[in-house]
């Protein structure tokens, strides 16, 4: 059945023409691809194929490295180099940008979260791949990581691939978003989801509720308003989910509407929250705000944040877009009390 659908290809040729582009895009992302094909191949064999486990080493901001987050981010590099399409990378894996040799050297930056929820791995729950790209600045050849520090509206594509019972990619070059599911026995990705858009309210929300002694004011206040369910101010029951992989609960939105919170607590303050901002919550960001939903810091528009640096933490809340909003004000009703 799936012969008879639009192939990732056929779709991204298609956008190009509209686009006048010259293919570039689609070219890199094929080698996107190749490197998410592999890693979904490397998911699906787990022990089978040696992935599980602790590679017994610590990325640059202290986190405990998965053998599949060392050879996912492997997969990327080897993947993304010769193609000609990049002029550097950046992942949440290495410490400094990845330069590309000069005579593969082309106009593109691409960062990514190669193994986004490696907590996960071990247990056999959905983990996923994070992908941004954005353009090298005029005029620069060799890039170095200031030049990979552009908000997130700069962003010329962003995906994610989600590797759980389907492996599937979610897409958006800001036209909106579509999500393809792969076909293993074909080896390709088909458009089975056109046009995702989320709900703009819901009755679901997810946050990992064993930090609530740490979070703020309003965060508080608005998950005690949907704990009080049809007794409370909101006056109907809410539900609640947490995979621990941003891929999958983001994916969980943007198929039924819901909001994802990684909010600022005290224990994390210091370091500006919990994700990544160029490699995690910049591209979900697009995402999310492509499929008509919205994201903010609580306080800003996350995709306007000027980045200060590669490894940059912010505070994380997206989703359905009047519930969205509503965190906000209590955000604002908070700062203004305080
Ligand atoms: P990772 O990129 O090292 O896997 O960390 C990011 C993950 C997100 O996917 C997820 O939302 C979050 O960390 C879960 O954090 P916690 O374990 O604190 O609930
Ligand atoms: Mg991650």
């Amino acid at each position: 059945m799936s012969g008879y659908r639009k192939t990732l290809t056929h779709f991204l040729i298609e956008e190009q023409r509209l686009r006048q582009g010259e293919g570039v895009l689609t070219l890199l992302l094929a080698d996107v691809m190749t490197a998410c094909k592999t890693i979904s191949d490397l998911v699906d064999h787990g022990e089978l194929a040696g992935a599980l486990g602790t590679h017994g080493t610590e990325n640059v901001q202290g986190e405990e490295q998965k053998k599949l987050d060392v050879q996912s981010n492997e997969l990327f590099k080897f993947c993304n180099t010769i193609g000609g399409h990049l002029a550097g990378m950046a992942s949440e894996e290495e410490d400094d940008i990845v330069t590309v040799p000069a005579e593969y050297r082309g106009r593109y930056l691409l960062l990514f979260d190669p193994l986004d929820g490696s907590s996960n791995i071990d247990v056999n729950v959905s983990v996923g791949s994070i992908f941004s790209i954005l353009r090298c600045p005029e005029g620069i050849d060799t890039p170095c990581a200031e030049d990979f520090l552009q908000p997130g509206t700069e962003q010329v594509c962003a995906g994610y691939t989600v590797y759980g019972p389907s492996t599937m990619l979610v897409i958006t070059t800001g036209d909106g978003v579509n999500g393809f599911t792969m076909d293993r026995n074909v080896g390709e990705f088909f458009l089975t989801h056109p046009d995702l858009t989320i709900p703009e309210e819901t009755k679901e929300f997810a946050i990992n509720m064993s930090n609530q002694r740490h979070w703020e004011k309003p965060v508080q206040r608005y998950i005690d308003e949907c704990l009080q369910g049809t007794e409370g101010p909101r006056g109907r029951d809410f539900n609640m989910r947490w995979v621990a992989s941003m891929v999958a609960d983001v994916h969980r939105i943007i198929s039924r509407g819901g909001v994802f919170m990684y909010p600022i607590d005290d224990r994390i303050r210091e370091k500006g929250g919990k994700l990544r901002l160029m490699y995690e919550a910049n591209p979900m960001s697009f995402i999310i705000e492509q499929a008509g939903g919205m994201s903010s810091t609580g306080r800003e528009r996350i995709m306007e944040l000027q980045p200060k640096e590669l490894h940059q933490r912010v505070p994380v809340i997206l989703g359905s877009k009047k519930e969205v909003e509503r965190i906000v004000s209590y955000h604002e009703e908070a700062d203004q009390e305080a």
